[in-house]
């Protein structure tokens, strides 16, 4: 690794915390948002990623299923939820949701990743059958499956408590829970982008109950929006104060905000220097995560390797059909193939390991998929 150079002298303590492998504060979390030496914060979080994953980058084979995008919540951050029968509204019958599962790309997938809009008239049950039914179909395929935000309107509209809600869905299958839905946990910033939603609390508790019986989940965070350096902070503490508790967070995922068909498309779009410097600052605070993802939907694939180098262990995976920021204006392509998820890799100088939902090591044949357990 090269040496570090520090142009910025207001990181001098905050390096000396880093390489003690001391805790940052609030005020470090935002001198990291605001030092203009982004070189010196990547070296740092560099550090950090490869102390802890070496050279290795993980990815996985995945299929995203979102199974209707009818939503009661209005979100002015999304531009995939629609009202009940209004134009391109879908919900998929139970039948096509396992066509989809299987369709795409011929090489295996290990991970449904599954979410979707605040339905107000699918009953719970649709949502169990759902998980029983795929892995009914598809055994060895972990189920990502359900926000904390879908978690807690169905328990809602179930008239279940958080648990009870969350014990039901591990019961049909559901083997773990992505890191949507937590946005910017502060109420000042989640009145504006996502005012019909649960508040960051519910957020954080659904989160905790979910670790509590057993179920991992991962943590997003969206920016580039009207959040500002504090709001960012804040969030990320919470997710590390709650993490020093359960241990149930696997994966921290940044998600830059994609303005266009939303209504705040008169918002810019993100830079990629922020999308840098919100990797960095997210290894460097989080330091209780085990991993740290650059979403190469969100990122793009050529930022989304950069930053590698500046904090990211992971890269997501195949993903096959992406819906939700393809609706607000993305550029990516729909799905990634496996050689080029590791070409990418490669050319960033790290080693691609394959891997499944849990972090284990994925073992490829001609014809069959093996997880190390
Ligand atoms: O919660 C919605 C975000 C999230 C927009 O856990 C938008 O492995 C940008 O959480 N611009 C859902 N973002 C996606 C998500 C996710 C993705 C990949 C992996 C994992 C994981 C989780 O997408 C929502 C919201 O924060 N979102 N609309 C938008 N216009």
């Amino acid at each position: 690794m090269s040496e570090l150079t520090i142009t910025d002298q207001r990181l001098k303590p905050i390096a000396e915390k880093v390489l003690a492998g001391e805790r940052l504060s609030m005020e470090d979390g935002i001198a990291l948002y605001r030092s203009p030496d982004l070189l010196a914060v990547g070296w740092l979080a560099n550090h950090v990623r490869e102390k802890r994953h070496g050279n290795i980058t993980y990815y996985n084979v995945n299929r995203h299923i979102n199974p209707t995008n009818v939503c009661v919540a209005a979100c002015r951050l999304c531009a995939f939820g629609r009202k009940k029968d209004t134009a391109g509204a879908y919900t998929m019958a139970l039948e096509e949701a396992f066509q989809t599962a299987s369709s795409g790309y011929t090489e295996a997938v290990t991970e449904f990743h599954i979410v979707g809009g605040l339905h107000p008239d699918l009953p719970f049950q649709y949502f169990l059958d759902l998980v029983s039914g795929l892995k009914e179909r598809f055994p060895q395929v972990h189920m990502k499956a359900f926000t904390m935000v879908e978690v807690a309107y169905l328990a809602k509209r179930a008239k279940l408590t958080i648990r009870q809600t969350l014990e039901k869905m591990k019961e049909a299958g559901v083997d773990s829970l992505p890191g949507g839905g937590a946005e910017i946990f502060a109420d000042r910033v989640r009145h504006i982008i996502c005012d019909h939603k649960i508040d960051g609390d519910q957020w954080l508790d659904t989160a905790k109950l979910a670790h509590q019986i057993g179920l991992k989940s991962n943590a997003t965070m969206l920016y580039g929006h009207v959040e500002n350096d504090e709001d960012r902070v804040d969030h990320l503490l919470k997710l590390r104060a709650l993490q020093d508790e359960t241990s149930g967070f696997q994966t921290f995922i940044p998600l830059a905000f994609h303005p266009d068909n939303t209504p705040l498309q008169h918002l810019p779009k993100t830079t990629g220097i922020l999308d840098i410097r919100q990797i960095a600052v997210s290894r460097l605070v989080l330091d209780n995560f085990p991993h740290v993802k650059s979403y190469w939907q969100m990122m793009t694939a050529k930022i989304a390797q950069i930053s590698l180098r500046f904090g990211a262990d992971d890269m997501d995976g195949t993903v096959i059909e992406e819906k939700i920021y393809h609706d607000a204006g993305a550029t990516t392509p729909q799905g990634m193939r496996r050689e080029e998820l590791e070409r990418l890799i490669r050319a960033a100088g790290r080693e691609p390991i394959e891997r499944d939902t849990l972090y284990r090591p994925v073992t490829r044949t001609e014809t069959s998929v093996t997880v190390a357990v």
